[in-house]
């Protein structure tokens, strides 16, 4: 493990060398961060579910992103990280450990967050870390934003999956896809699950399953429709896909051959759509969800589909700009993907993948950090030529 992380480390400074050469030098300050590190999900030692603990003896790094300076300590007995002497900018901070829980199954705890430090003063935060499983699935690229404004087509947004290990079989049986809720939640870092729009789930079994292999290094594409969007617009050849979302509820494509990801929510007749501006999309292990009614904004009572936090494997919120108030909770995402995405572009978002040769790609559970813009989208493979973020 001490070598992923040297790994991960060392692709953070190349992006810092390669992105922000022309930054300036600017010498100490009078500004600081304190960060306390919290775990709700359980998983550090001594822990439970629930009950915020804080977190010593983690390492906890900060990188500007206004001018070159990094930073990295290790949180004392009372889970607390300070950093001093810093001067006026943005900040992300990041934080990440392994607790092994048995023999064959590692966690990996990790956090971060953008932080903003004026000339003096102190910055307090707490930073809630995510669980993932060491070396899980990711979501690697989502396509929402659609290619031909001509025709507002959009029907050829697609969900790329990815395991990056070297060496391990991962499972998709009974996992499930979400559009999350598009709403501002004040409760949304205080719950222990996350609220979807709909949900999509793969057939078999959830987590014993073993019939959907995704093979080390392998990318898997979920298609809205498996079909070659292109005889109809300036569109994607989505006919080559793995999965498709499948609605049996509503009018939707059933293309044969194609394996289907099927809607589990008791009344919605809609395909999988996300929205072409802002949204997150969720993968969980679908061993555990419910539906739990709401009124919505429009006064209506509505159902929604509430998935515990404990099954997430992976998720990424999308949005032009990073001031957006977040959707989907920091714990599974603290960034945004799509900066500078703007609707039927055809640009795709996908995880940095700095050196396709090391086969890793980044995930720090900030997709602001992880993501590039591509063009055009890579269904089934890795993106070589991002598009510079503006
Ligand atoms: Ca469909
Ligand atoms: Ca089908
Ligand atoms: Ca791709």
């Amino acid at each position: 493990m001490m070598k992923r992380n040297l790994i991960l480390f060392l692709v953070i400074a190349w992006i810092a060398s390669g992105c922000n050469g022309e930054k300036p030098y600017v010498p100490d300050g009078q500004g600081a961060i304190s960060l306390i590190i919290v775990d709700t999900t359980g998983t550090f030692p001594g822990s439970e579910p629930g009950i915020p603990a804080r977190m010593d003896g983690v390492a906890v790094s900060i990188q500007a992103t206004t001018h070159e300076y990094t930073a990295a300590t290790v949180a004392d007995d009372d889970g607390i990280a300070d950093f001093p002497d810093l001067a006026a900018g943005d900040y992300l901070v990041f934080t990440q450990c392994e607790v092994e829980i048995d023999a064959e199954t590692k966690h990996i705890l990790s956090g971060s967050g953008e932080l903003q430090v004026s000339g003096t003063g102190i910055v307090e935060n707490t930073i809630y870390v995510n669980k993932s499983t060491a070396g899980s699935l990711r979501i690697n690229e989502i396509y929402y934003c659609g290619g031909d404004r001509s025709k507002f087509y959009f029907f050829d947004q697609f969900v790329e999956i990815y395991n990056p290990s070297t060496e391990d079989t991962f499972y998709l049986d009974g996992c499930i896809l979400t559009r999350n809720m598009p709403t501002i939640d004040p409760d949304i870092e205080w719950i222990d699950h996350v609220r979807a729009l709909y949900a999509f789930q793969f057939p078999g079994t959830p987590v014993t399953g073993r019939e959907y292999p995704i093979y080390p290094g392998q990318y898997v594409v979920v298609a809205a429709d498996a079909i070659d969007h292109s005889q109809w617009a300036n569109a994607l050849d989505l006919s080559g896909a793995d999965w498709e979302f499948f609605n049996p509820l509503g009018n939707d494509y059933d293309v044969p051959g194609v394996p289907n990801v099927t809607s589990i929510h008791p009344d919605s007749r809609t395909d999988f759509m996300i929205n072409l501006v802002h949204n997150a999309v969720v993968l969980t292990t679908g061993e555990e969800f419910a539906f739990e009614t709401y009124i919505n904004s429009a006064g209506y009572e509505r159902t929604r589909v509430t998935l515990p936090l404990y099954t997430v494997i992976d998720g990424v919120e999308y949005a032009p700009d990073s001031d957006r108030t977040k959707e989907l909770t920091m714990r599974v995402d603290a960034g945004f993907a799509g900066r500078g995405c703007t609707k039927y572009s055809g640009q795709s978002v996908e995880r940095q993948n700095p050196d396709l040769d090391w086969n890793i790609s980044l995930d720090w559970n900030n997709s602001t950090f992880d993501f590039d813009r591509i063009l055009p989208p890579t269904p089934g493979y890795s993106n070589v030529h991002p598009v510079p973020v503006p």
